[in-house]
């Protein structure tokens, strides 16, 4: 039985006498070293040690987790730097991330496996970031067929030693010109969505997931999708006070009632199609008991108890499309938030449960 939201509302406001945690200020701007050379190199690695390892990243003053936007943005099309070109780009993903996941589903359903290659980083995120397949051995993680990198920061260094944003997965490469095209999944499914057309079969060339007289609708369940329940649960969980916490989770959790409302008797989000909507919200969902329960501490209700709507949409996709069974991997997926994040679960212990991971239709 769901406990109604209002109830839930006004308990949780009881509770919100926290006074807002100040944070461990890092030591950045101090240096020991007298010599004006050892500064810049001490300040240097510093920087990117604090890129790479996620345990360094920052929360507001508040308390609160802001994502930073990405920065690479270019766009594969016609008569562009980036022409549409089979074999041209390469794909660095985890199986883990719900961002770089959005890539694989879209690729799949395009049948673009011939046209763009994929590297699949292990899931285990050190302290030097995403470790490739043959640093970190993982079932299913692959080493880098191009460089022989070590780690996804070593891509972005390469491109520019001066990058100073997150080294993130997914990475969209263009083996041409050795550039990053783009690191940013909501435009790397767009792109994969229409690019290559030309030169795919008819029923991959139609497959559409942005359709014209949706894109409004989709647009706008985007929007609030992204900011509550994708990026949600990460505000829930990497939050670094008791209030801003809150806030984030009964926001998520009301998203997910709204959810619910718009899942009843249908099959897809958006129209009687499936739709980036539906992708955008499934690799989310599909990591919710598994781990965003658990691990972000997002337990008002599981999916599996407290959303039927939600959770017959989700096995739905999950079991009667491959795109997106094939790029699932729960043992990525728990390995890597459980065993990555050790300012949130310290001994990385990595649970058993929940059995199953997804329940059959
Ligand atoms: N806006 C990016 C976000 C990608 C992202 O944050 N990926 C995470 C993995 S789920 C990552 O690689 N994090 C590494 C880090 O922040 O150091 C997108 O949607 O592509």
């Amino acid at each position: 039985m769901r406990i109604p939201f209002l109830r839930l509302v006004s308990h949780i406001s009881l509770r919100l006498s926290s006074k807002p945690v100040s944070l461990p200020q890092l030591a950045l701007g101090t240096c020991r070293y007298s010599n004006q050379r050892n500064f810049t190199v001490t300040m240097a690695a510093r920087k990117v040690d604090e890129q790479a390892d996620i345990h360094k990243m920052k929360t507001e003053p508040d308390g609160s987790f802001k994502r930073k936007p990405s920065v690479f943005r270019n766009f594969i099309e016609k008569g562009g730097t980036f022409a549409p070109e089979k074999g041209r780009y390469h794909l660095y993903v985890s199986y883990a991330c719900p961002w770089a996941t959005r890539t694989l589903i879209t690729r799949k359903l395009k049948g673009l496996e011939d046209f763009i290659d994929v590297t699949v980083v292990s899931p285990r995120m050190g302290s030097e970031g995403w470790p490739l397949g043959d640093v970190d051995e993982f079932p299913g993680a692959t080493p880098d067929p191009l460089f022989g990198a070590k780690h996804i920061k070593d891509l972005y260094l390469r491109v520019n030693p001066d990058y100073d944003g997150r080294f993130t997965v997914p990475v969209l490469w263009d083996k041409k010109t050795n550039a990053i095209v783009n690191n940013e999944s909501s435009e790397i499914i767009r792109m994969f969505n229409t690019a290559f057309d030309d030169q795919l079969p008819a029923d991959k060339a139609s497959v559409d997931i942005y359709p014209e007289p949706l894109r409004a609708q989709i647009d706008e369940v985007n929007e609030w999708v992204y900011d509550t329940v994708n990026n949600g649960v990460y505000k829930s969980g990497f939050a670094s006070t008791q209030q801003a916490y809150e806030t984030a989770v009964v926001a998520l959790f009301e998203s997910l009632d709204k959810l619910e409302e718009m899942l009843q008797g249908k099959d897809y989000l958006i129209g009687d199609r499936l739709t980036e909507a539906d992708i955008r919200l499934f690799v989310t969902i599909v990591r919710f008991d598994p781990v965003y329960v658990g691990h972000f501490k997002c337990n008002i209700r599981t999916i599996r108890d407290g959303y039927p709507a939600i959770h017959l949409w989700l096995r739905k996709l999950y079991w009667n499309i491959p795109a997106f069974k094939e790029t699932c991997n729960f043992d990525h997926i728990k390995t890597h938030y459980y065993w990555s994040h050790t300012h949130i679960n310290p001994k990385r212990i990595v649970p058993v449960g929940p059995i199953p991971n997804i329940f059959p239709l």
